[in-house]
């Protein structure tokens, strides 16, 4: 099994809607690690640098009004493949096509208040976590049940 981290984010409308819980405990039950965690206000820089790809779209600037609305709740997960399969457990982009099951689908219907981040890629997921945090907000800490999570 590879071990992976990945960068996952609770947006402003799931924390005002105090999903926050619900989420954590998604990736916890999965069996994944939580290896950094913070609750913080995004500034416009920040999120230019997360979605640099996005600067140019149409619906970046509602983008940027709903990421800066209220505090986000960042953290760094880690666990074999945690990136496509934090990807399968976040959902489609758009709720509304996102599977049953997944976070999206359940706690979100418009593409615009969707609820929670997760990294696209092994690469995405580097970029990401050196941009929100710094490395030594980041702990190494063992699990007693690693052989049964096969870490
Ligand atoms: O990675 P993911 O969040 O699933 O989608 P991206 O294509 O990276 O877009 C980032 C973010 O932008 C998306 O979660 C909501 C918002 N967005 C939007 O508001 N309207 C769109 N048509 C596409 C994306
Ligand atoms: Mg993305």
């Amino acid at each position: 099994c590879v071990k992976e981290r990945t960068f996952i984010a609770v947006k402003p409308d799931g924390v005002q809607r105090r999903l926050v819980g619900q989420i954590i405990h998604r990736f916890e039950r999965r069996g994944f690690k939580l290896i950094g965690l913070k609750l913080l206000q995004v500034s416009k820089d920040l999120l230019s640098e997360h979605y640099c790809q996005l600067t140019k779209k149409p619906f970046y600037p509602d983008l940027v009004n709903y990421m800066t609305s209220g505090p986000v709740v960042a953290m760094v997960w880690e666990g074999p493949d945690i990136v496509k399969t934090s990807r399968m457990m976040v959902g489609h982009t758009n709720p509304a096509e996102a599977h049953a099951g997944t976070i999206r689908a359940d706690f979100s219907f418009h593409v615009s208040r969707n609820v929670v981040h997760a990294s696209d890629s092994t690469e995405g997921a580097q970029r990401e976590i050196q941009l929100w945090f710094d490395g030594q907000d980041l702990l190494n800490w063992d699990c007693i049940d690693q052989s049964v999570t096969s870490e």
